[in-house]
């Protein structure tokens, strides 16, 4: 049986009430990526990139997994093959909605990790500057989430799986961020074939053998159930 491979992005969430990135009004309308998503902003003003993660935080917090997520926990239970769900969502959401070993390539909002000593902790409901890190105690806590040219993480694991895929997916993503953006094209390298589920076309939707569209809540479940009855 083969190895299924699913890349998601912002708008899987969306219907649990949480922002994407670059919808109408979404994160980036509202906040200059330069300011809130890089690691020059966060050392030019702290602050406010701690308002913004611990804005999204309590947000994420309150959200609740949606009929995508728990459709895709569905299909890593009962899918003969391996089911990998790499995301570039911050929030626990696939978590939360029963999925297991998910690969946040983007970082979590869970996370806060010391920029002098790479230490990692479960990171408070709010962070605030100089907040000092566990085992260093420097005053250099941060978000654990991976900020634009910040590599993301567990890329070599993530291209293994794309090197075996026979199915790769990408699911709410307006797959303008690299390097998620590109691993369509990794997977067609392997021969897999490739759907993407969104709610309208992507940047790359042309690359994709297969395109879905309408809200995540409507077309992952529908997909899915075809996925395990087609077995
Ligand atoms: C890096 C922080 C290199 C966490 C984020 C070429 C190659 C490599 C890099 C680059 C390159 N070109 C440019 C770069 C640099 C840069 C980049 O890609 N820039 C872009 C803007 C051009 N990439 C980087 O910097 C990356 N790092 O490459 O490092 C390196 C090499 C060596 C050594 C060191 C470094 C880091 C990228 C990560 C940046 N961090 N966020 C956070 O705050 O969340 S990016 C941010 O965008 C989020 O992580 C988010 O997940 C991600 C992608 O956004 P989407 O998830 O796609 O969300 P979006 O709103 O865009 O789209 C939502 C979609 O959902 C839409 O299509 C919409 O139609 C759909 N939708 C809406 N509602 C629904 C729905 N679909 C279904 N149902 C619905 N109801």
């Amino acid at each position: 049986m083969g190895k299924i491979v699913i890349l998601t992005g912002a708008g899987i969430s969306a219907e649990s009430g949480l922002g994407t990135f670059r919808d109408e009004g979404g994160l980036w309308a509202q906040h200059r990526v330069e300011d809130v998503a890089t690691p020059e902003g966060f050392s030019r003003n702290p602050a406010l990139v701690h308002d913004f993660y611990n804005a999204r935080r309590v947000q994420a917090a309150k959200a609740k997994p949606n009929a995508a997520h728990e459709a895709l926990a569905r299909l890593q239970k009962n899918y003969p093959g391996e089911v990998v769900i790499v995301t570039q969502n911050v929030d626990s959401l696939h978590e939360a909605g029963g999925a297991s070993n998910v690969i946040h390539m983007h970082g979590t909002l869970a996370g806060a990790l010391c920029a002098a000593c790479d230490h990692r902790w479960p990171a408070p409901p709010q962070m605030a500057v100089g907040e000092t890190c566990p085992a260093c105690a420097a005053p250099t806590a941060r978000p654990d989430v991976v900020w634009f040219g910040e590599m993301p993480y567990q890329m070599d694991v993530i291209y293994d799986h794309l090197a075996e895929a026979t199915l790769f997916a990408a699911i709410g993503t307006s797959g303008q961020v690299y390097p998620a953006a590109a691993f369509v094209y990794e997977a067609m390298q392997s021969g897999a074939h490739t759907v993407e589920l969104n709610l309208e076309p992507s940047t790359g939707a042309a690359s994709f053998d297969e395109v879905i569209l309408g809200p995540a809540t409507e077309t992952v479940p529908r997909w899915i159930e075809g996925l395990l009855n087609r077995r």
